[in-house]
């Protein structure tokens, strides 16, 4: 059975762009609740961790890089079918491909800079609710 919890990060562009109202509006819209919400800022360190399973991949140290160079919103997110329908909202990871509607296809700006996160799988939405938020703060 699919989960009702995902995880999203509203990434350095498009905060700094001023869009996470916009964002969390069409998110809400969505009929997605925020459970837990928090703006931070990823060390490099912390950055790499999030996305250790990306280590071997050519565009690491860069997306490392760019993911520490600014605030961004952690939230965790619930709906019915939540990781599945929220991949559905932001698009794909490429703007250049997203859907039109999509978050990313609205507002990424690069295939790297492309304004949002999302959990690719229950067990993982899990695992990243858990880096950001502790169990008090989660409402
Ligand atoms: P995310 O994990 O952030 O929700 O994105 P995703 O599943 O759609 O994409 P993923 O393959 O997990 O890649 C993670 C993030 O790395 C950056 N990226 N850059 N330069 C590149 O070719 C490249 N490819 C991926 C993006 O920020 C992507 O969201
Ligand atoms: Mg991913």
């Amino acid at each position: 059975m699919a989960g009702k919890k995902t995880f999203t990060m509203i990434k350095p562009d498009a905060f700094g762009a001023g869009n996470a109202g916009a964002i969390i509006k069409i998110i809400e819209e969505a009929g997605f609740r925020i459970e837990a919400a928090k703006l931070t800022k990823l060390s490099a360190e912390r950055a790499g961790q999030f996305y250790e399973v990306h280590k071997e991949r050519p565009f690491y140290k860069d997306l490392v890089a760019y993911m520490s160079s600014g605030p961004i919103i952690a939230m965790v997110l619930e709906k019915e079918n939540a990781v599945e329908d929220f991949r559905k909202l932001i698009g794909a990871t490429n703007p250049a491909e997203a859907e039109e509607g999509t978050i990313r296809k609205q507002f990424a700006t690069s295939i790297e800079a492309n304004a949002i996160h999302g959990s690719d799988s229950d067990e993982n939405a899990a695992i990243e609710a858990g880096f950001f938020f502790s169990a008090t703060e989660r409402f």
